[in-house]
């Protein structure tokens, strides 16, 4: 039981790490019904509701108990006390208990589908749907213990992590000199800590609406169901790039390090543009709500400031291509994932930057052309960033490596059938396929055969995956030490000149014997 009581950044972000394995294998399998229902005019499942609750567990599991635990947990717990060059987090004891209390927010998750009539209202758990009058029963009680108890989770993680990376820095290792992962990681865990509390108020509100009849969201006792939309977006929003700069963090050291750089192009203007972007994360939500009912100009206001966040964003994938430019690039395994990230992440924020207009955004929106904007800057975004950084520090964290060619054969097939499956979901938007129904007319039948067919073949490319990685384990492929790039595998903070870790000192870099 000594893993279960750790207190070791290592144990606990693998701890993290196989939860987040664990709930990302169960929002696949939700995803795979989902396209099963929609591979077909007519109904598969037989049960709206229960296609709801699919949908719903399926985006609660990906978001909360994948990419979160995974980004945050696992690669921040593993990273920050070997990159900021301390022994262990600020408040080991703590960090053990953020792990713990996310196994029994999943119980509670998995247990509000499994009684009565599930939650079938989405993420957003917008009320009047989430409330009594739709959804009688437990459930959605049982949903809200579970943002909770992850929320709790997320927000005692963030304090540790701030209090390390502010408190814990080797000497010399300045702000400026932070590596970009920490600082990815550091403006994240802030957003967590500003944007979480809101969720968990307007959900506690949601509770005592639902539970003791207080009617903050119910106009019949004088509330306003908007507020609830204000409130969630306000986390939600900020949300999404909680989900994406940790991964921003990742590419960068991994565009950098396979292109023979040192650092990044332009690290201090990526600090910067992360700031920039975090700060703006926080005053754009209402870019979500253009449907529900406001005045010109605060439509003008909201296009506006959303728009505004491709300046940062696109400094940061300048920089990237800026580091490329020019250098005598390895194509290894993680640096194709990052450059399909790069790719693919842009053309999921260029479709956020169209919906972004009110004008357009009330026909688009709620429909497949918000799925696949979402799907471009989360499955092919926030998923690549993971699997572009568990390819490069596998071998520190495992000790061994990974097949080469099989991991690209693998990448392959996995970007074709990410893009089988949301590119055609542009086109379903398009042509006005709402989300969250589990039905269409034939007309819609072609792009969601397509849709659901590039599905399976992603299944079968996760699938490949996992043998990879066992195969890894099992054969105990050893690395060797050599010494043809410039840097290492970046687990060491940039330390002052004279030190080590600058230009001109022997690194190490690990590569497959
Ligand atoms: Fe988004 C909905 C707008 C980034 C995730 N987004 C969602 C939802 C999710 C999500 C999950 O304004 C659905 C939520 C739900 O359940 O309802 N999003 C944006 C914009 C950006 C953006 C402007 N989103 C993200 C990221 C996510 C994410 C990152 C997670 C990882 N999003 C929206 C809007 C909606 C929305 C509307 C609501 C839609 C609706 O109706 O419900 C930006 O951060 C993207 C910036 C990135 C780029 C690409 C790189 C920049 C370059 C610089 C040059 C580009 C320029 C733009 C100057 C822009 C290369 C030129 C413009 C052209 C079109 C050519
Ligand atoms: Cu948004």
């Amino acid at each position: 039981m000594r893993w279960f009581f750790s207190t070791n950044h290592k144990d606990i972000g693998t701890l993290y790490f196989i939860l987040g394995i664990w709930a990302g294998l169960m929002g696949t399998s939700m995803s795979l019904l989902i396209r099963a229902e929609l591979g077909q005019p007519g109904s598969l499942l037989g049960n709206d509701q229960l296609y709801n609750v699919i949908v719903t567990a399926h985006a609660f599991l990906m978001i909360f108990f994948l990419v979160m635990p995974v980004l945050i947990g696992g690669f921040g717990n593993w990273l920050i006390p070997l990159m900021v060059g301390t022994p262990d987090m600020a408040f080991p004891r703590l960090n053990n208990m953020s792990f713990w209390l996310l196994p029994p927010a999943l119980f509670l998750l998995v247990a509000s589908a499994m009684v009565e009539q599930g939650v079938g209202t989405g993420w957003t758990v917008y009320p009047p749907l989430s409330d009594n009058i739709a959804h009688t029963g437990p459930s959605v009680d049982l949903a809200i213990f579970s943002l909770h108890l992850a929320g709790a989770s997320s927000i005692l993680g963030a304090l540790n992590f701030i209090s390390t990376v502010a408190n814990l820095r080797h000497r010399g290792v300045t702000y400026e000199r932070l590596p970009l992962f920490i600082w990815a990681v550091f403006i994240t865990v802030i957003l967590l800590l500003l944007a979480l509390p809101v969720l968990a108020g307007a959900i506690t509100m949601l509770l005592t609406d639902r539970n003791l009849n207080t009617s903050f969201f119910d106009p019949s006792g004088g509330g306003d169901p908007i507020l609830f939309s204000h409130l969630f977006w306000f986390f939600g929003h900020p949300e999404v790039y909680i989900l994406i700069l940790p991964g921003f963090g990742a590419i960068s050291h991994i565009v950098a390090h396979y292109s023979g750089k040192l650092e990044p192009f332009g690290t201090l203007g990526m600090i910067y543009a992360m700031l920039g972007i975090g700060v703006l994360g926080f005053i754009v939500w209402a870019h979500h709500m253009f449907t529900a009912g406001m005045d010109v100009d605060s439509r003008a206001y909201f296009t506006a400031a959303t728009m505004i966040i491709a300046v940062p964003t696109g400094i940061k994938v300048f920089s990237w291509l800026a580091t490329i430019l020019g250098s005598n690039v390895n194509y290894e395994l993680p640096m194709v994932w990052a450059l399909g990230f790069i790719f693919l992440f842009t053309m999921g924020g260029l479709t956020g930057i169209m919906l972004s207009n009110a004008s357009l955004d009330i026909m688009l929106h709620d429909t497949y052309y918000v799925t696949a904007h979402f799907h471009y800057v989360l499955s092919m975004g926030a998923i690549f960033a993971i699997f572009a950084a568990f390819t490069h520090w596998f071998p520190l964290l495992t000790g061994v490596a990974l097949h080469p060619r099989w991991g690209k054969a693998q990448f392959c097939l996995m970007f074709l059938g990410v893009n089988l499956t949301f590119f055609p979901q542009h086109f379903l938007g398009l042509a006005g396929m709402p989300r969250r129904y589990s039905d269409y007319p034939d007309s819609f039948m072609k792009w969601h055969v397509l849709s659901s067919i590039g599905a399976a073949a992603s299944f079968i490319a996760l699938m490949y995956f996992i043998f990879i990685v066992w195969e890894a384990l099992v054969s105990q492929r050893g690395i060797i030490a050599s010494s043809h790039m410039p840097t290492s595998l970046e687990w060491g903070p940039l330390l002052p000149p004279g030190e080590h870790n600058r230009p001109g000192t022997p690194m190490i870099v690990y590569r497959p014997v």
